[in-house]
């Protein structure tokens, strides 16, 4: 049988990173099937155009995964395909959310013919061997004999062969720039951000997030061997492709368990096995030296931190008060001298937030160094406790704001603002954190870092700007590039002195000529 994965498009980005998930159940699929994969950000399709791709390979059976925000977009293309009388199965944390939406048991229309409840590794092989005789269920949960929830235990974990994967449509490098890289040999036309689990599950339970009650509260970790040998296979293969091979640890913790990273790091570091990382730890667990100094050494260059708010009350509100606003600032210090900057992601429309929460916050951010900020509102996910908190008090005003998505829209109303003024603070917050004057002052505040720092910097705020205000184009790219070519000019005459500098015979007249 053939079978064919599709992830659907969030309409943000085109190619940040791939699914894991998608490459994960390829890897567990029984060898006699083959399996396609469509992430519809890398590979946009219409309802009909995927509709013919799946008719024109044949396809039996297909595997629809999304998260809440791109479910109605997921259910739209899931009808289309059913209609062309192709069995359709789609997991994930929005189905496994609300089950009953997807096979149509709410009194909507049925967008399914099977959903895979919960962590898929162990079910996907039955539900690929229920297709494959058409003897498809309804339910697949992951059960043990006793009919008791069983999560898979990580070790063994399957290898996946990254190197085999197709993944020239996840090339980071926008494409109006690869020209020149290409030419030039630098091995930087191709760069890939490979997501990569160490462990999955996280037991802080705050109250907007789906990760403790989807992952459960027990935390799972992959042998340290298994990753080790994961980034040594990544790091030859882009030595091998000439590429630039980054690595985005997906946990939603990664230091959950502070002595298991270290010793991590420390295996990474004796193996040789080093790429640049990025990694999700919240504050709370980055007061640590020695585990700074250890995620320096073993190429750890950004770390997404949560921290929600500068406001102690609003953390309180949402179960999140092991955050400490008062050393944040400590925290991203220590981060910075080694090097290590921070995606600090905020939310606002908190129960306690005001009009001016924007300035108030980036009064902050920007008394700090420089990283990414990002900014959201706060969302009622089904199935979290903040969702049941508000239902219970009738504050939701979009119940089911997934089948009417819009992306920075509230879906309630906060208690001290207004979901507009909530949105505006938003929009503020993006204006200012990504202007051409801010993303200038950003780079002169790590102007003593070494050059590759401040390129990858002015990059990734280049890109991150762009989770806002979208810049798909190729004319979005150049008017990005026109309004912030100060700091981008400063960087290509170092370079270019730089290069001079280092290869001062190249001009002369006396440099001997092979063959005279
Ligand atoms: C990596 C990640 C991202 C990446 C996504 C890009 C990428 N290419 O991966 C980035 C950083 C960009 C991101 C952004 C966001 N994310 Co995110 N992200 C994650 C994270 C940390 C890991 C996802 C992952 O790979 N997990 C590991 C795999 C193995 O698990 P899985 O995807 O759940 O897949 C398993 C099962 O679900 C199942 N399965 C999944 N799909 C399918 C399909 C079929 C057919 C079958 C059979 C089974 C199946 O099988 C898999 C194996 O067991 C999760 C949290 C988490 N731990 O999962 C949040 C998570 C998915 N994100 C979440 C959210 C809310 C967001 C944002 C909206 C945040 C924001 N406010 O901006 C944005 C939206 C981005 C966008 N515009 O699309 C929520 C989603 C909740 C929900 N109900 O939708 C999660 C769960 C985190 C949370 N705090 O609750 N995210
Ligand atoms: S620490 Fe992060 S992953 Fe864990 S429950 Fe809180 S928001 Fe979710």
């Amino acid at each position: 049988m053939k079978i064919l994965l599709y992830n659907p498009d969030n309409g943000v980005t085109h190619n940040f990173m791939p699914h894991l998930w998608m490459f994960l159940l390829k890897t567990l699929t029984p060898a006699e099937h083959e399996v396609l994969l469509i992430d519809g950000n890398a590979r946009p399709m219409n309802e009909a155009q995927l509709v013919r791709f799946i008719q024109k390979e044949n396809i039996g059976l297909v595997g629809i995964g999304a998260m809440t925000r791109m479910i109605a977009r997921a259910y739209r293309m899931a009808d289309a395909i059913r209609a062309a009388g192709v069995p359709v199965v789609m997991g994930g944390p929005h189905v496994t959310e609300v089950p009953d939406e997807a096979l149509g048991r709410n009194g909507g229309p049925r967008h399914a013919d099977a959903i895979a409840l919960g962590e898929a590794d162990e079910t996907w092989p039955r539900i690929v061997a229920d297709a494959a005789r058409g003897e498809l269920k309804e339910v697949y949960a992951p059960l043990d004999e006793q009919g008791k929830e069983r999560k898979p235990s990580l070790q063994p974990y399957p290898e996946i062969p990254w190197d085999k994967m197709d993944l020239r449509q996840f090339n980071l490098m926008p494409k109006v720039f690869r020209p020149i890289f290409e030419r030039y040999h630098s091995g930087w036309g191709s760069v890939h951000m490979i997501p990569i689990e160490s462990g999955r599950g996280c037991p802080y339970g705050c109250e907007f997030c789906t990760v403790t009650g989807f992952f459960g509260d027990s935390i799972r970790f992959r042998s340290n061997e298994s990753v080790v040998n994961e980034l040594l296979r990544l790091k030859s293969s882009a030595r091998n492709s000439r590429s630039q091979a980054m690595v985005f640890f997906i946990d939603d913790n990664f230091a959950i368990n502070i002595k298991r990273t270290k010793s991590l790091l420390r295996d990474i570091i004796a193996a040789d096995a080093q790429l640049p990382w990025t990694a999700q730890i919240s504050a709370n667990l980055l007061r640590d030296e020695e585990l700074i100094d250890l995620i320096a050494a073993s190429g750890g260059k950004w770390i997404f931190i949560g921290m929600e708010s500068i406001d102690a009350a609003n953390l309180a509100d949402v179960n999140k008060n092991f955050n400490k606003p008062a050393e944040y600032a400590s925290v991203l210090n220590r981060l910075a001298d080694r090097g290590i900057y921070a995606i600090t992601s905020f939310i606002f429309g908190l129960d306690n937030d005001t009009v001016g929460v924007a300035d108030r916050t980036l009064q902050q951010v920007e008394s700090w160094p420089p990283g990414l900020p990002i900014f959201g509102l706060l969302t009622p996910f089904p199935a979290t406790p903040l969702y049941d908190r508000l239902l219970k008090a009738h504050r939701l005003t979009r119940p089911t704001h997934w089948l009417d998505f819009a992306p920075f829209k509230m879906a309630h109303t906060p208690l001290k603002m207004t979901p507009t003024e909530a949105q505006e603070e938003v929009h503020k917050a993006w204006t200012r954190s990504y202007s051409p004057e801010r993303n200038a002052r950003a780079l002169e505040l790590i102007a003593d870092k070494p050059m590759y720092h401040r390129i990858m910097h002015l990059l990734s705020r280049l890109t991150f700007r762009g989770i806002y205000f979208p810049q798909m184009g190729k004319r979005a790219w150049l008017r990005l590039v026109y309004d912030n070519r100060r700091p981008i000019y400063d960087l290509v005459r170092e370079g270019v002195n730089r290069w001079r500098k280092v290869t001062p015979a190249t001009n002369s007249t006396t440099v001997p000529i092979p063959g005279n």
